[in-house]
């Protein structure tokens, strides 16, 4: 599929940078095509596949499981491609690992939902030097030049962390505890991602709006529900006042409920429950009482790649 890889690698530098996925910077240059006479390795017994790598984070969470089905389910055979998927147990050394091996397989695209934002210059600068367009999913990364990666496709973090601080003050001005102290916690996620760092800025730039509201503590439960449940506890032990846990997901609350039941308080009335990403168990735990609110964040990226994939080969068929 080298062709279309070519075309696409130079449609995707320009045309991307006007859509809606933060798709680049206006000075973005394209990743070099490839060489020519290269050994087609992964796409060999696939001649007519468009052979995609996807380096994933892990399993950490439901989100990220319903983020892999979504690539499964989408890159198929049928609509004429094929997936490596590679999960790298949240370790960013795996995933280095992992694109060095798309690079070997020379694969037609690498996707990247980076664990962390920094420290991707040198393997993403030997993808560009073998001609792999980069496509981030989900999260973003931290580099100073940014022909390193073509596009990216993911949520807006930030918000998302405003969005539950006014989601918060609303709630407590109808309990009439708008000038109440209130006492809060965050269990963040995996420090220095994307998703970690947005949503922790989204709420600490509106805490000074709040005089009444003090973040007793920050600590990662590094988006899994034991660690979450583990923090939470010793939260609850360092505490005794705790009105408000953010949660920066949702698989972190369902464990920080745990601790807040076994600890003889009743999440959602004693303790106000505020998460992310609004997966199906949140919801469930919303119905149950448990849980306040879960700010969304759609992990369903699959169709959305396939669609830009799509749309630029049409127009170069
Ligand atoms: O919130 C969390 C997952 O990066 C948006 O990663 C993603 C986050 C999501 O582990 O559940």
């Amino acid at each position: 599929m080298k062709r279309f890889k070519k075309v696409l690698t130079v449609l995707l530098a320009g045309v991307l940078t006007m859509s809606l996925w933060g798709c680049g910077s206006a000075s973005k240059q394209t990743a070099e095509p490839a060489a020519e006479g290269k050994q087609d390795n992964a796409a060999e017994s696939d001649k007519d596949l468009i052979v995609v790598g996807y380096a994933q984070v892990g399993a950490e969470s439901d989100w990220r499981t319903a983020n892999t089905k979504s690539f499964q389910t989408t890159f198929v055979e049928e609509n004429g491609y094929k997936l490596i998927f590679d999960d790298a147990q949240q370790k960013q050394e795996n995933q280095i690992k992992a694109i060095r091996n798309f690079i070997q397989q020379d694969v037609d695209y690498i996707v990247l939902a980076p664990v962390v934002e920094t420290g991707w210059e040198t393997v993403l600068g030997e993808a560009k030097e073998a001609g792999i367009p980069v496509i981030l999913s989900d999260r973003m990364i931290d580099v100073s030049d940014d022909s390193l990666y073509t596009c990216w496709v993911g949520g807006n973090f930030i918000k998302e962390g405003e969005d539950a601080v006014a989601w918060l003050n609303d709630y407590l001005e109808k309990q009439g505890r708008g000038d109440e102290q209130i006492n809060i916690v965050t269990l963040q996620g995996t420090i220095g991602s994307s998703a970690q760092v947005g949503r922790t800025k989204g709420v600490e730039d509106k805490m000074p709006e709040h005089k009444n509201w003090t973040m007793l503590d920050r600590q990662t439960g590094e988006f899994t529900q034991s660690k979450g449940q583990e923090v939470m506890e010793s939260f609850l032990k360092s505490y005794d006042d705790i009105d408000v846990v953010i949660a920066e997901n949702d698989n972190m609350a369902f464990g920080a409920i745990d601790a807040i039941k076994a600890a003889g308080k009743v999440p959602g009335k004693d303790i106000i429950i505020v998460s992310f990403d609004a997966v199906k168990a949140a919801f469930e735990a919303m119905i149950a009482g448990d849980m306040n609110v879960s700010v969304e964040c759609n992990p369903l990226h699959g169709p959305e790649l396939l669609k830009l994939f799509r749309n630029l080969k049409k127009e170069n068929p």
